[in-house]
């Protein structure tokens, strides 16, 4: 079986769901008996984007927001390499919003996994555009003022063809069911998952 681990050992904060979306990815991909000189993984920047360094893959540490044009990139440059982006939702709901709603109305077909903090995690918890109305962040001592991105609403706004999930990492069998789902989707699909920073993000859940 192909081994999906780089020997590098998680630096993650101890009960970081991002173990969860990590074991999740190296179970699916060996199910899948991916081949390994096809595929390419595109990391987006933050707590979730330092899983470039854990898994023995061909793949881009872009930059904060990038990583989605990254992917796309890739796919249109050589349509046989199956694409996954990883990244938080600061990169891919913020800094990179319109990057990924153009790849959801073109129907690219890469899928995009989204470890849903719902914070700036590696800059150490300020809220980011999924973070709920009133919550108490870094940045928001007094509650957040706006109301959050719902990222499934936006991708079937602009897509009614693509495929986009919603998981909590609670569940970490259906987080792996649904990465799944995704991999074998032909066309843009988004999996956006629930995850607790526990450093961070306590108050949230
Ligand atoms: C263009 C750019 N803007 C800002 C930063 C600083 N920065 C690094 S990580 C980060 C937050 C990442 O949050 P998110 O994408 O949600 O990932 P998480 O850390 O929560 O997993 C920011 C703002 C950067 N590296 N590059
Ligand atoms: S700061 Fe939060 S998201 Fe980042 S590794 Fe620690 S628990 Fe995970
Ligand atoms: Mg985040």
């Amino acid at each position: 079986m192909t081994n999906w681990r780089s020997g590098v050992i998680p630096t993650w904060c101890p009960g970081c769901e991002d173990f969860i979306i990590y074991a999740g990815l190296q179970n699916t991909l060996a199910k899948l008996n991916m081949d390994q000189d096809k595929t390419v993984i595109v990391y987006d920047i933050g707590c979730i984007g330092n899983m470039a360094d854990f898994v023995k893959a061909w793949g881009i540490h872009s930059l904060h927001g990038r990583s989605v044009p990254t992917g796309v990139g890739i796919k249109l440059a050589n349509p046989e390499l199956n694409v996954i982006v990883i990244g938080g939702d600061g990169g891919v709901y913020g800094e990179g919003l319109s990057h990924l709603i153009a790849a959801a109305r073109l129907n690219i077909d890469i899928t995009v996994i989204v470890a849903n903090n719902q914070l700036y995690s590696l800059t150490t918890g300020q809220s980011s555009p999924t973070t709920p109305k009133g919550s108490k962040t870094k940045s928001t001592p007094k509650g957040v003022e706006s109301v959050p991105v719902v990222p499934l609403e936006l991708i079937k706004a602009v897509n009614p063809e693509a495929l986009a999930q919603h998981v909590s990492c609670l569940e970490p069998l259906k987080v792996a069911e649904a990465m799944e789902k995704a991999i074998k989707h032909q066309g843009f699909d988004l999996l956006d998952l629930d995850q607790l920073c526990v450093s961070f993000g306590k108050q949230l859940r």
